[in-house]
């Protein structure tokens, strides 16, 4: 007997778990300025504090993505207290970031630097993070460059790509059985001529030239405007280098908004293009989808819930494709009726079964309703008001 789609969403949601990026609750701001929000985390413990939060009332956030400079500022010394707290507030440690991009040596880039001495301090942080990954039991070190360059004629293009392959070979030498290092893209950006690992092209040549244990991650703002994502992902599936997603969305370049809030089709077709080849190989994709947004304006807290809540209702819909019947008409080239099932299935009211769900793990049926009626906000807004206003200036906490 055919599966109900009731019983289907259930199942896909049984297996959706979507990673929280701590950055994603501290102060952020654009290049013009912050604006301070009295509850923003400027610890780690605030930060892992508030996306236990997020898990508490989604029931489908259990980790945390941490990004070393900013939540690590003592380096390896500081991981077991910060896996301790992360435990005390009932999430775990995630995807590990180094940071090669804050730095003032890193002016003219970090691993594509055309100073050795640079590459090498690059390569030595990276190989910390690898450390703490251990430490913390995370899986992937998540891999992001700002190198590039500005101006034309100023950067010696191919020079870089043999120091980032080297660099990357090295680091790559030095992960752990089971770790995996995930190379992103990114087109522009600080660098507004060249960005040495632009697209996901070059992602993955830069992957494959690492070694077996590197994938790629596909960061949803990271594309030129009507770039077809799904098409990336698909490609990426197929050839076995998926490794992870950092989700946001955007209405112009990397805008790093609420998952969703601009084209929710978008984030439906990855997710069905993720599906379809699941139901194709008989394989469970090994992806880690994590969130990678900036909260300015919203409460980021709220906007952290919203975030999982719309990731969870997209699955779902994609979930809900009718994938034997979408291979026939695609096959005979039926095209209003292969389309039509992905409309279908985009256009179904999945909230009733995800009420459901949550009622059967014990979650509140609407999460933001019960978060906004725990009281929490209101306390770190008064316990956080006065450390965030006089941190007015700072950087990235
Ligand atoms: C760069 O824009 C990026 O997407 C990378 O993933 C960084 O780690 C993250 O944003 C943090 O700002
Ligand atoms: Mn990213």
């Amino acid at each position: 007997m055919p599966a109900t789609q009731e019983e289907i969403v259930i199942k896909a949601l049984d297996s959706f778990r979507i990673e929280l990026p701590s950055w994603g609750f501290a102060n952020t701001g654009t290049r013009f300025g912050k604006f301070i929000q009295p509850g923003a985390a400027t610890t780690i413990e605030e930060k892992l504090a508030d996306a236990g939060q997020v898990h508490k009332f989604t029931g489908c956030c259990p980790t945390v993505a941490v990004h070393v400079l900013w939540d690590f500022p003592h380096g390896v010394s500081s991981v077991p207290e910060t896996v301790q707290l992360a435990t005390k507030y009932g999430v775990r440690i995630g995807a590990i970031n180094p940071n090669v991009f804050q730095d003032q040596i890193y002016k003219y880039g970090s691993l594509g630097n055309p100073d050795p001495t640079v590459r090498e301090k690059a390569l030595a942080h990276i190989l910390d993070s690898i450390q703490i990954a251990s430490l913390t039991g995370s899986r992937d070190i998540s891999l992001w460059f700002a190198d590039g360059s500005n101006f034309p004629g100023t950067a010696n293009i191919r020079r870089r790509k043999h120091w980032f392959i080297e660099g990357l070979r090295a680091a790559h030498d030095r992960l752990a059985e089971g770790q995996r290092m995930l190379v992103e893209y990114k087109p522009f950006e600080p660098a507004f001529y060249h960005t040495d690992i632009a697209d996901w092209g070059m992602a993955l040549l830069m992957a494959r030239a690492a070694g077996p244990k590197a994938k790629v991650l596909v960061d949803t703002g990271h594309h030129y405007q009507g770039q077809n994502i799904e098409q990336i992902v698909a490609w990426l599936l197929d050839e076995d280098m998926l490794g992870g997603f950092h989700f946001n969305d955007r209405r112009y370049a990397d805008d790093d908004l609420t998952l969703g809030c601009i084209d929710p089709y978008q984030v439906f077709r990855i997710f069905h293009e993720i599906l379809l080849y699941e139901f194709e190989t008989g394989r469970r994709a090994d992806i880690a989808y994590m969130v990678d947004q900036s909260h300015n304006l919203k409460g980021k807290i709220e906007e952290m819930i919203q975030t999982a809540l719309t990731a969870q209702e997209l699955y779902a819909k994609a979930a809900l494709v009718d994938h034997a019947k979408l291979l026939e008409h695609q096959q005979r080239s039926e095209l209003v009726d292969a389309e039509e099932c992905l409309k279908q299935a985009f256009a179904t009211d999945v909230r009733p079964y995800l009420r459901q769900w949550r009622r059967a793990h014990g979650l509140p049926e609407d999460p933001l309703a019960a978060f906004r009626a725990s009281g929490y906000q209101q306390r770190i807004d008064r316990e956080r008001a006065e450390k965030n206003l006089a941190a007015a200036s700072g950087a990235y906490a």
